[in-house]
């Protein structure tokens, strides 16, 4: 197949599972272009079935206000046609799926037809989405794609309710790759961190106030009160200096390590105890099942995708939006549990691997490709 990839190319997760599995087709031998503003992160070497097309802007100066979203279209058409991609997979739907929408729609004037394909991941349809302006236009790209994946089931039936649609649409969860996500021996960073073999707590997230990263730090305020322990922040974004003060606020500036945005997370997220996710809003919760493969308990709240992911009791814990008190708790239950603590860990690690590594996702999305171009 020729498959033609739009995503947003930075850190959040949407663009890490389209680019995950764009280098995934390409392996199986399928044909992939990228189209976006810039490399994906996640695209670090040179696959000869990977190509990227960057979207141009006009820098005309009547054009005060970025046309990204016709740009991304313009170069949709122009590499559909050339390139005769099969089908356009966009990942989140704003204003992604807008812009394959009208590629679409003139191609269909020049006698090419091509398959849109839009997955929904989060934020898209439980936040931006919704905002009355955006509404109509996510609702109407959303069921004018020839195939529509959400996320977890959770995000399914937002779509379903929120836009009122009538629409068949695929669950397909977010994957991992369990041999590169494990457990690994990284002495040197857990000594610098907890040079006492305090207990390790971490989160990683775009720190966005969707994330609630100031919960962890109050979180580990009230572990400490029982058990010495430390946390690890990974990630950067709005709330950071927030948390930075807080953390001063709260005397936790020698417990509190913000580590910035990080790549190669296996070797940090391998020296965790607990991993916590607190979040307001959280469709599937890839950070979490990153710390999962890895072998790391998960404590959350449990807002939409996560119970989907987090077996309550079996893989982590899970605790009502902003109840630090509750989260705290069973973080410390974990951790002076070493039964407990380990029966978790393996579950977690099992749990990642019989349900979500990326041998098992990446056919479903394959299937699904071949089930909307026989459509
Ligand atoms: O919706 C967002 O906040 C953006 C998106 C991203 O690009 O980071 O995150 C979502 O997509 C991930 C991948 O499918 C999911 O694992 C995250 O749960 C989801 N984030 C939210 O729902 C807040």
């Amino acid at each position: 197949m020729k498959i033609g990839i739009t995503c947003y190319p930075t850190y959040g997760g949407s663009g890490v599972v389209a680019t995950e599995l764009g280098k995934e087709l390409a392996l199986q031998g399928h044909q992939v272009h990228f189209i976006s503003y810039a490399v994906p992160r996640r695209l670090t070497q040179y696959h000869e079935n990977i190509f990227f097309h960057e979207v141009e802007f006009s820098n005309y100066p009547l054009l005060e206000h970025s046309l990204y979203t016709l740009a991304l279209a313009s170069k949709m058409i122009e590499v559909i046609e050339y390139e005769k991609l099969d089908l356009m997979h966009v990942h989140y739907a704003i204003p992604h799926a807008a812009s394959a929408y009208m590629a679409k729609q003139i191609l269909k004037k020049n006698k090419t037809d091509i398959k849109i394909i839009t997955t929904l991941h989060g934020t898209d349809i439980t936040l931006v989405g919704l905002e009355p302006h955006f509404l109509p236009l996510v609702k109407f790209s959303i069921e004018e794609s020839d195939g529509v994946t959400a996320v977890s089931r959770f995000l399914k039936e937002k779509t379903l309710t929120n836009y009122n649609i009538e629409k068949d649409i695929e669950v397909i969860y977010n994957f991992i790759d369990t041999d590169l996500y494990k457990n690994v021996e990284n002495d040197s960073f857990k000594n610098y961190v907890a040079p006492n073999g305090e207990k390790i707590l971490m989160h990683t997230s775009n720190f966005r106030p969707v994330k609630r990263v100031v919960d962890s730090i109050h979180i580990l305020s009230k572990v400490k009160k029982q058990i010495p322990a430390k946390l690890v922040l990974i990630g950067d974004g709005p709330d950071r200096s927030e948390c930075e003060r807080l953390a001063r606020e709260l005397g936790l500036q020698k417990d509190v390590f913000f580590l910035g945005k990080q790549d190669g997370l296996t070797d940090l997220l391998s020296v965790a105890d607990v991993f916590l996710m607190p979040s307001q809003s959280e469709s599937f919760g890839l950070s979490a099942l990153e710390a999962m493969s890895c072998g790391i308990p998960v404590v959350s709240s449990s807002v939409g995708g996560l119970p989907e992911l987090i077996v309550h009791n079996e893989v982590g814990f899970i605790a009502e939006i902003g109840d630090i008190n509750r989260m705290a708790k069973y973080t410390v239950e974990l951790l002076t549990n070493e039964k407990k603590y380990n029966s978790f860990s393996r579950n977690a690690r099992e749990r990642a691997l019989n349900n979500f590594d990326k041998k098992l996702i990446i056919p479903q999305y394959i299937n699904y490709y071949e089930k909307i171009l026989n459509s």
